[in-house]
């Protein structure tokens, strides 16, 4: 059965009605919202404080109530438990209190604390002379206007006494408490800025249980929580707690930059970046991403396997890995980087090994085997693998290929596809070796398709067995991927790992019940693996 969540009036209701002391915490925009909810808070403070100091304005209706508007929806946007809005006086009479309520109604707001001043209002921790207090019946007329103009029966007024801040007394607190009691209010908020609870105690003691009391100890913050509990209040608002952390904080940070012109010592004590995406939850976009943007969450990384000299080129790889031998003036390494950025591989991943200070660029990640003198491809692969996560191209660093061939290896879903080139026969030779394939079935012309299986690869499949040769390219989606790396941790056990090669993967997926993909293509393609070789690349 779906239980629909309490609406987040209720849910205030239910905190200022219950017997325990609740608390609400403040907030001043979207961030601190979220963070006082992940915090474990059930309800939090629109300060009016807080909130124009955050727009870097005065607490004295500097900010228009529609600006306050903007950030409360902000705030509601941003989390799922209710807001109690400062409404300071209800920005103008009765009549403005009414579309406030009508407005907040509309934003998702739980409820309103109104106070009993005169606008523009001035805090009440400044100038005491500066607090002229409404006329108590034209105010308990604003409550009554507010509780008239809310669609949501559970919506929330506080009317808040400032007859202690003001300095008039205990008695006039309570008369007006009462007037605005009997206009409506479903909680009085009584204010005090005395730095022991004297004030506010003797009122809870005098008004007993007529209706929820809320307290704000901003300035009587020593006394033990205890003491409220036990003294009935209903509700405590810490109500400006995170605007002044949140001022400390930037206040020694960019003193400490401004002085020090370095971040070196400011990185460590900050939210790294990937905490604010966090909070803004980049995560939750992402899978949104996935499931409404065409191509996303598709996006597919490479790894070039370059760590060889290439022996077989003599005297041209004495100085230089073979795959940095330059092609009509650009190393074939790049060429190929070129190809694979432009059919949308950006992030790519070369595996070097000899001379590999001579393989660098800016756009590329590196993963280095150091003991590619001793070892073969699985050994670079098993490197190259730690890098990337989900769909993946593996590719060898000597080959050059038409794009439309990665880019047939990219539209299939198949998880594990290899390019298979079916014009094998002149490329087999006795001195050379070559991934030759043997598949389930036999390049057709009128079956340019993807419905081919791998059975086995390697250099001694028998001629007559031979289907084609694989071009060096390798496809796999985020699950291939996995079975990749669980056929390599099994592959790694063996003795002989370092003498393997990517043929010795491909059989092993096989030999696991993979299904290994063949895409056929008939040439558009080369590797070099020796000076003749090198002399096409020249002209490909
Ligand atoms: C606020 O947080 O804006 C308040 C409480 O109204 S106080 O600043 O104490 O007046
Ligand atoms: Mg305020």
């Amino acid at each position: 059965m779906l239980v629909k969540k309490a609406s987040k009036a209720s849910r205030l209701r239910a905190l200022l009605a219950s017997p325990e002391l609740e608390f609400l915490c403040e907030v001043h925009n979207g961030l601190s919202a979220k963070i006082v909810e992940e915090a474990g808070f059930k309800g939090m403070w629109g300060s009016g404080l807080s909130i124009s100091a955050a727009l870097g304005v005065r607490d004295n209706n500097e900010a228009s109530w529609t600006e306050v508007l903007d950030v409360v929806d902000f705030i509601g946007g941003n989390t799922s438990i209710p807001l109690l809005l400062d409404g300071d006086t209800g920005y103008g009479n009765f009549n403005n209190v009414r579309r406030l309520v009508k407005k907040l109604g509309q934003l998702g707001v739980a409820g309103v604390a109104i106070e009993d001043k005169v606008f523009p209002k001035t805090n009440s921790f400044l100038r005491e002379e500066r607090q002229p207090l409404a006329d108590m019946e034209e105010f308990a007329g604003k409550i009554k206007a507010a509780k008239d103009s809310q669609e949501d029966p559970d919506f929330c007024v506080v009317a808040r006494v400032e007859a202690l801040i003001a300095g008039w007394g205990l008695g006039e607190a309570l008369k007006r408490a009462d007037a605005y009691h009997k206009a409506g209010a479903d909680a009085i908020l009584i204010h005090s800025k005395k730095s022991v609870p004297d004030e506010v105690l003797a009122f809870q003691k005098e008004w007993g249980k007529r209706c929820p009391v809320v307290i704000v100890p901003t300035k009587y913050y020593a006394t033990p929580t205890d003491v409220f509990r036990d003294a009935g209040f209903s509700v405590a608002i810490w109500a400006n707690h995170l605007v002044r952390s949140a001022a400390a904080a930037m206040q020694q940070t960019a003193r400490q930059i401004a002085k020090e012109q370095t971040l070196l010592n400011v990185e460590e004590r900050i939210v790294p970046v990937a905490e604010i995406f966090r909070l803004q939850g980049d995560a939750e976009l992402e899978e949104a991403e996935k499931r409404y943007l065409p191509g996303a969450g598709k996006t597919v990384s490479a790894v070039i396997l370059a760590a060889s000299r290439g022996k077989e080129l003599g005297a041209l790889t004495e100085a230089l890995p073979k795959a940095m031998l330059p092609i009509g003036g650009r190393p074939l390494l790049y060429r190929q980087v070129d190809t694979l950025n432009e059919v949308g591989i950006k992030d790519i991943t070369i595996v070097r090994g000899f001379r590999k200070e001579l393989i660098s660029a800016p756009n590329l990640r590196f993963a280095d085997n150091d003991a590619y003198e001793t070892t073969q491809e699985l050994s670079s692969l098993a490197k190259g693998l730690e890098k990337v996560s989900g769909a993946t191209l593996v590719a060898y660093g000597d080959i050059l290929y038409k794009k439309y061939i990665p880019e047939l290896l990219l539209a299939a879903d198949d998880d594990v596809l290899l390019a298979v080139d079916s014009d094998w026969r002149e490329r087999r030779r006795d001195d050379r070796y070559g991934d030759f394939v043997s598949c389930d079935r036999a390049y057709r012309k009128e079956q340019f398709d993807h419905e081919v299986r791998l059975k086995t690869m390697g250099p001694a499949v028998p001629a007559a067995d031979t289907h084609g040769e694989w071009i060096g390219l390798l496809k796999l989606s985020a699950k291939g991927l996995a079975a990749v790396k669980d056929a390599m941790a099994e592959l790694a056990k063996r003795p002989d790992f370092n003498k393997l090669r990517m043929a010795a993967l491909l059989n092993e997926l096989v030999a696991r019940g993979v299904s290994v993909k063949v895409q056929y293509v008939r040439g558009h393609w080369l590797d070099v693996d020796d000076v003749t070789d090198l002399g096409a690349a020249g002209s490909f």
